[in-house]
């Protein structure tokens, strides 16, 4: 990100995005609607999304942040700043594994009793209750996210439901920023209005992709997609213990981390009770399980 704030650019995947209304609007705050779980409903249904300041307790979500980053060496982490700070030395351990396989630290972690316990917080399990209106079972399958700014590297413009497609669409994804999340530090950025298109409409756009081989994403140049459909990008500078949920139809995407503060996130989905559930999420995540 360089300059003020009239000649911000943002980036996701290295190909850069003007901060201008042109591509980006801010998220609408849902948080006061919370406890009416009617209007809640329905301002999901006409979003496509819900983004919720205050969900969690920001010293509960710091104290997730620090555990996940006390199990780095210590070079990962800047001299004289904690791991509940999550800030960034300018140099990767050269014998750290790929992100998420066996033997990196978010491969254990969200297998830990210290995730699950945050994971089965029952505001969480409320919120989704709220919006799918009836019980609701959480995944196994549950994400840990983690960006530094060595390299930029975001999530790719998609839809959920092209990884979870094998089982029922009545589920939701609960995002949750574990510390901090403003713009710079790669925040998730929600196309305006995609959740009730036809998903073939998402098809031309997957000719500029980095992805070639893989359809499941849709673009890795966010300005190219909010051109072509004439949409914004949603964002929002995410707190601590703000938590957003989405449709598996909504698109959505992340930018590039360009803070020392690391990105870090965890991604959960709930499903309706007694839907059919995909397999591929009722196992613990991998960094290379393909799915
Ligand atoms: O955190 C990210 O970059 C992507 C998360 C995501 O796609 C999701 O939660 O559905």
């Amino acid at each position: 990100m360089t300059g003020n704030s009239m000649t911000l650019t943002l980036s996701s995947n290295g190909v850069a995005v003007p901060f201008d209304p042109r591509y980006f609007a801010p998220l609408r705050d849902s948080s006061a609607l919370r406890s009416d779980p009617d209007e809640l409903r329905a301002r999901y249904t006409e979003d496509g999304y819900l983004y919720l300041r205050g969900v969690l307790d920001p010293d509960a979500v710091t104290a997730v942040r620090d555990a996940y980053f006390s199990q780095f060496h210590p070079s990962y982490l800047r001299a004289g700043t904690t791991p509940a700070q999550g800030i960034f030395s300018g140099r990767r351990p050269a014998d750290l594994p790929s992100h998420g396989v066996n033997g990196h630290p978010a491969h254990a972690f969200v297998r830990s009793v210290r995730f699950e316990a945050f994971a089965s917080d029952p505001a969480l399990a409320a919120l989704a209750q709220d919006v799918l209106a009836g019980a609701v079972e959480r995944l196994p399958r549950s994400i840990v996210r983690h960006f530094d700014r060595s390299s930029p590297t975001a999530s790719r413009a998609h839809v959920d439901y092209s990884y979870l497609d094998a089982g029922s669409d009545q589920l939701l994804t609960a995002w949750i920023p574990l510390g901090d999340c403003p713009r710079s530090t790669g925040g998730l950025v929600y196309l305006e209005g995609t959740h009730t298109m036809e998903r073939s409409s998402f098809d031309p756009l997957r000719t500029v992709t980095d992805r070639p081989g893989d359809s499941r994403s849709i673009s890795h140049d966010l300005a190219w997609v909010a051109e072509r459909l004439g949409r914004r990008w949603r964002w929002a500078d995410y707190q601590a213990g703000d938590v957003t949920v989405h449709s598996p139809h909504r698109v959505h995407a992340s930018l590039d981390t360009t803070t020392d503060a690391m990105r870090l996130s965890a991604d959960l989905r709930f499903l309706r009770r007694g839907q059919p559930a995909d397999a591929r999420w009722l196992v613990a995540w991998a960094g290379d399980d393909g799915n």
